[in-house]
């Protein structure tokens, strides 16, 4: 590498992300209550798909779910068994020197309807296992307190987010997870891509679709209680430990114009405003932005803050800011003229000069290098890239063996604009690929879009013996981690 290279900081923090809805299983163990993610059946017709898992939110859906044996099969509830596996897959973990993991906890694990007044103690067993297993390596948790999913019990009772009452809820999950762990969890999320409250707002905000009538005003209102349940967290956290960070999380959106014509830059700036910013603004700088006041005028949205919410956003703001980052798109002043294609959270429009993947992502290592510069330019304050990666159908081949080389070619290229952001002056403190070993996909239900370093022989019907087998970007992840970043090849 050229000596203008200036490298990762000595601390930085390598290592890999999950979900526990995505990896866990165990859906009914040890007191564990139900959770909306345990109602996604696996749709065999939609085979590298998005599935519309927002037609899932509705209450006739989940209660349908709720009958055990009634033939449909819904992955989430066995994950990859990692709740009973979690000793042989931290191993891995440290085996390829993790410095780093991320995973959530399982909301209904702790409070299994979202309003008791006292914890599972079961449920906060686990998570002390699985803690003092990553501690045993020196491996830093990293951990999200809502990853997607708030109990169903607190959906069916209130309207998830939307009402002002899961807030309370929240505070006090919150607070048990801070005075649990906090002596070994010094690195901790709120929500997992809070952007989705206004955008995917049953999934991010946890609303039943038949319980409101109208979504947007719902996931704005939702949004705010988001906002307002962040910030009072951050206050607990750093009454409750001191010396911890926590942070907030977005899906980073990197959205080009289509075209130099003014007018589709212009669209590109408000697409990056509404994707983007607006959750940034509130959550890094502490105040409603004006664009999204006007937005919200414009469009008859009108939210409740009550007398306090004010002070307390400006007070709490997050200490770094996190992102998952996997694909760009282009946007156009006229929108309907753009060839769509899939992404992260939403589609977006097709860009000419990208390859995607299997599942129509488009791959753009320098969009990576943009958003960092863009959301480190605005905030000042550290990056941590705690979601990238490829999701592939890898196949084994006749020797048992995954080559690949792909994975690694992504990772590279996404690495070395990593670096090139660095060098542009961002301040990043980590890197965790998403799903270091594979895991059930949130967006497609498959386990065939695999993201890890670690092959797991399962397939879309839970079908497999499970066993983990190391793939050829094992290895390269390896000796990335052992050389800091130095060797990428
Ligand atoms: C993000 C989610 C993750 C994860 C990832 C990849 O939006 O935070 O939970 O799954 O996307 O998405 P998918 O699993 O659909 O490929």
């Amino acid at each position: 590498m050229s000596n203008s290279r200036l490298g990762f900081g000595d601390d930085f923090l390598w290592g890999g992300a999950v979900s526990a809805p995505q990896i866990e299983g165990g859906f009914n163990e040890d007191g564990r209550g139900w959770s909306p993610m345990d109602m996604i059946e696996y749709e065999p017709d939609k085979e590298k798909q998005q599935i519309d898992l927002l037609d899932f939110y509705t209450t006739e859906r989940m209660n349908a779910g709720k009958e055990l044996d009634n033939g449909k099969f819904y992955p989430k509830r066995i994950g990859i068994d990692f709740y009973h596996r979690y000793q042989e897959d931290i191993a891995l973990f440290a085996e390829m020197g993790f410095k780093c993991f991320r995973t959530s906890i399982s909301w209904s694990r702790i409070f299994p309807n979202g309003d008791e007044e006292t914890p599972n103690e079961e449920g906060l067993q686990f998570y002390d296992k699985v803690i003092d297993e990553l501690k045993k390596y020196d491996i830093e948790p990293l951990i999200t307190i809502c990853h997607g999913e708030i109990p169903l019990g607190l959906m069916e009772k209130y309207r998830g987010f939307y009402d002002r009452e899961v807030v309370d809820h929240f505070m006090r999950y919150a607070k048990v997870l801070f005075e649990r762990y906090g002596d070994r969890v010094k690195h901790w999320i709120t929500f997992n891509e809070q952007n989705g409250a206004t955008t995917v707002t049953p999934l991010a905000a946890g609303v039943l679709k038949d319980k409101v009538e109208d979504m947007q005003q719902a996931g704005y209102q939702a949004a705010h209680h988001m906002f307002v349940a962040n910030s009072l967290a951050i206050k607990q956290c750093r009454e409750t430990i001191p010396d911890a960070k926590i942070g907030c999380m977005i899906a980073g959106f990197t959205v080009y114009p289509a075209t130099c014509n003014p007018n589709d830059v212009f669209q590109s700036l408000v697409d990056t405003q509404m994707e983007n910013y607006f959750y940034g603004d509130v959550m890094m700088r502490g105040y409603y932005p004006s664009y999204i006041k006007r937005y919200m005028a414009q469009n008859g949205i009108h939210i409740e803050i009550q007398d306090g919410d004010k002070e307390i956003l400006s007070a709490y703001t997050s200490d770094f800011l996190a992102l998952s980052y996997y694909c760009s798109s282009v946007t156009s002043a006229n929108k309907e003229e753009i060839e769509l294609t899939s992404g992260n959270l939403m589609s977006g429009g097709k860009n000419p000069y990208l390859k995607t993947s299997e599942w129509g992502w488009q791959i753009d290592p320098v969009g990576l290098r943009y958003v960092l510069n863009l959301l480190y330019d605005r905030y000042q304050k550290p990056l941590f890239i705690v979601e990238n990666g490829l999701g592939y159908d890898d196949k084994l081949d006749s020797n048992n063996e995954i080559h690949d080389q792909y994975r690694i070619d992504y990772m590279k290229q996404h690495l070395l604009e990593v670096n090139n952001a660095i060098n542009d002056g961002v301040e990043v403190i980590g890197y965790t690929s998403w799903g270091p070993i594979d895991i059930i996909s949130m967006g497609t239900n498959e386990m065939t879009k695999r993201y890890g370093f670690i092959y797991v022989d399962q397939d879309n019907h839970g079908r497999g013996t499970k066993n983990r087998i190391k793939k050829d970007s094992f290895y390269w992840y390896k000796k990335v981690i052992k050389t800091n970043g130095e060797d990428l090849d």
